[in-house]
């Protein structure tokens, strides 16, 4: 009968929450009434205390701040979770966001029926800073945002505080971000203004409980453009004296500010080059105002010009110079690959080459370059991919994760940030499934070893499968909880992780195979236009500046015969990417201007092996519509159908991205499409004269594309 009660309750209470995507991996009912104790209260602490005592079902908590052993040498957020076979659990840490993170793992555990038996656990986090970097306008555009507006509503702030600015912050918190850049790098001076700050203040007092502080993208002309000055000369004493009284107003407001984020003489930004000075002026002068704050400037490498060779060389050019230049307080932010979040770069050469200056890694969670929020990409595995990546450096084993956590070199700084893809769309990130994106920055920007599958499985049991079968299953101390997943959703799991899994390299197969990059359409990054060539634009925009076909091969050049790219990556990796015989096949046209009948190691021809998997990564996209279908019966109703409308779209745009490539590369390989590869269903002729139209916000919808 209780149980029947109990059934009926859940039953109700999951009606009155429809399964819209909104509330993410937290989806726990918030029914439990647990006992928690806490020798220390503060604002963290409470939000802790909170959320156990809503969800958890288990035997009481007590939460301990506390220093000595094992802490005395691990980061701040460091915790444990024990189980006492007659106290209880507790939850210990140095500090109130440690046992804030500790929380939300306990929960976790529930959630995935893994919190009976034996507790005995340890965390530290691998970077000091987890951060996501929003590209909001002030306007409330997004800049490669997919998911609606941007969530910072600034007209109404501070007055008006939206609920969606908390659970946002619960949400990062629950996958252990603690940072986060509010505007975009493309900064308008204007957040630096007084009106603004009010409302950067309104948004820090909010996150501040859930251990998230805030940072700001700023731009270089602010002292000249906001503050009247006429220059903004780094080494000139106003502009000094204009960057410090900024930082002490912001810190009178936010006095836990992180600190600023600079994308200087970059993509036409103004910078300290504009008056002749370099990089690290710049840098340094800003990292003197905050340094009396404890705030710290984070530099972006992201820096090209068209006269100055390969794109891919620049960073490493303009930044190598200047290492060990910088303050101790500056971090060089560095894209994961070396030109610009392409489905499959080489890792940045700069990691591990600046060997005297910290370097932070930065990925993009939000699909630019990955179908927006209209394909299927999970992006544990590119992320792993760059941070798993040997880089040699410091002899073998000196991954890019190592060099940039603090293991290899004693960075005083450590820091990785994800480009979000979270905006006023219900479900947050415009895709359901996309949600696994921004799980997987925060639980890889914890703990780098997580394997993809280790975070997909847990995505996937936390967001589809059913609140209720937790919390009919009360958990025991000392007897492992039953409440593993039934075979209702293991089924959900192991065939969704599948198809997750294979996600990004079926995008990489139909978009841009074996290291071709940057194809994309003039003004968006969403379809192919390998042909695009626009008179008089930059030609480092164009896609033949990258692939270079022609009726020899096609593929960029990158060896000493070429841009000599290759050598800006230590021994052996550079030989082993110089040389086409040791070249890993998928970056092979990233390095080599390869012939059409070069023979691959599957014994084709490059031609044949190029149409093969185009065609792999086309029926890859069918293959997630059928997986999906056959998963109906274990979806609810919503999101079932919204990510078959998107499996849709996937699979039409993989189909066009194959036809575009194929028959235009065609033009010069001059060789048939194989036998056995599904026939093209469109007319090169025909796609050529369209232009793409994908909307105002970048949303492509399927009657929007192919608009003359
Ligand atoms: C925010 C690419 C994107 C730009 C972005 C830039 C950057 O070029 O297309 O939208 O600008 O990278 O990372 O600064």
């Amino acid at each position: 009968m209780k149980k029947l009660l109990s059934l009926l309750l859940l039953l109700i209470a999951g009606y009155a929450s429809a399964e819209d995507g909104s509330r993410l991996w937290l989806r726990a009912t918030a029914d439990a009434s647990a006992t928690v104790t806490c020798n220390k209260p503060s604002p963290v602490t409470d939000i802790a205390a909170k959320e156990l005592r809503m969800h958890w079902r288990g035997e009481p908590v007590s939460l301990n701040i506390q220093r000595t052993k094992p802490f005395s040498q691990l980061p701040a957020d460091s915790y444990t979770i024990r189980r006492h076979p007659k106290n209880g659990i507790s939850i210990e840490s140095p500090t109130g966001q440690g046992i804030l993170y500790g929380a939300y793992h306990l929960l976790r555990l529930q959630e995935l029926g893994q919190a009976g038996g034996e507790l005995q656990i340890l965390e530290s986090p691998r970077y000091n800073i987890r951060i996501l970097n929003h590209w909001d306008n002030l306007d409330r555009t997004v800049e490669r945002g997919y998911a609606g507006q941007s969530l910072w509503n600034w007209d109404e702030l501070p007055a008006v505080v939206s609920p969606r600015y908390e659970a946002y912050a619960r949400a990062n918190a629950s996958i252990g971000i603690n940072a986060t850049v509010l505007n975009n790098v493309n900064a308008s001076p204007q957040i630096l203004s007084a009106t603004y700050l009010e409302k950067v203040k309104a948004l820090a007092d909010i996150f501040r409980p859930y251990g998230i502080k805030v940072y700001l993208s700023i731009n270089f002309s602010s002292p000249a453009e906001l503050g009247g000055l006429p220059t903004s000369d780094p080494l000139d004493k106003a502009v000094q004296r204009w960057w410090k009284d900024k930082a002490n107003e912001i810190y009178k407001l936010i006095p836990d500010f992180g600190g600023f984020l600079v994308k200087a003489n970059s993509e036409g930004l103004p910078g300290p080059q504009d008056f002749g000075r370099t990089h690290v002026d710049g840098a340094n002068m800003i990292a003197d105002a905050l340094k009396p704050h404890k705030g710290i400037v984070m530099w972006r490498a992201f820096v090209y010009n068209p006269g100055d060779g390969d794109r891919a060389k620049q960073a490493y050019q303009e930044f190598m110079p200047f290492d060990g230049q910088f303050r101790d307080n500056v971090i060089i932010q560095v894209k994961n690959g070396p030109v610009d979040f392409q489905p499959r770069e080489p890792f940045s050469p700069l990691f591990g080459a600046m060997k005297n200056t910290p370097v932070m890694p930065e990925v993009q969670i939000t699909q630019e370059y990955l179908g927006f929020a209209n394909h299927v990409a999970y992006l544990a595995p590119m992320w792993k991919e760059c941070l798993d990546s040997d880089t040699y450096q410091q002899g073998f084993g000196s991954t890019v994760a190592k060099i940039t956590d603090g293991t290899l070199y004693p960075q005083k700084i450590t820091a990785i940030a994800g480009v979000t893809n979270i905006g006023t769309d219900t479900n947050w990130c415009g895709h359901h499934l996309a949600q696994a994106n921004w799980y997987a920055f925060g639980r890889l920007a914890w703990n780098h070893e997580l394997t993809s599958e280790e975070i997909a499985n847990e995505w996937i049991a936390l967001t589809f499968e059913s609140p209720a079968s937790t919390s009919l299953n009360s958990i025991t101390p000392n007897k492992q909880n039953t409440a593993q997943p039934n075979s209702q959703l293991s089924t959900v799991n192991s065939q969704l992780s599948t198809l997750l899994l294979e996600s990004r390299e079926a995008v990489v197969e139909y978009m841009m195979p074996l290291g071709l990059h940057h194809l994309f359409a003039w003004g968006h990054h969403y379809g192919p236009e390998p042909w695009c060539d626009i008179p008089g634009a930059r030609p480092d925009w164009m896609p033949s500046y990258y692939h270079k076909a022609d009726l020899d091969g096609i593929g960029f050049n990158r060896t000493h015969t070429g841009s000599n790219a290759t050598a800006q990556y230590h021994t052996p990796l550079g030989e082993q990417y110089n040389d086409i015989s040791t070249c890993p096949e998928n970056l092979i046209l990233w390095f080599h201007h390869v012939p059409w009948d070069h023979q691959m190691k599957s014994g084709r021809t490059l031609w044949d092996e190029l149409c093969y998997t185009y065609d792999r990564g086309v029926q890859k996209a069918r293959s997630f519509q059928k997986t999906w279908d056959s998963l109906e019966k274990y979806i609810d109703p919503q999101r079932f159908r919204d990510v078959q409308r998107k499996l849709k779209i996937q699979t039409r745009d993989a189909i066009w991205w194959k036809d575009a490539c194929l028959l235009y590369f065609q033009e010069f390989s001059r060789r048939p499409i194989p036998d056995g590869i599904e026939r093209p269903v469109h007319d090169l002729g025909r796609m050529k004269q369209y232009r793409l139209d994908i909307g105002n916000h970048e949303n492509a919808q399927e009657e929007d594309l192919f608009v003359k």
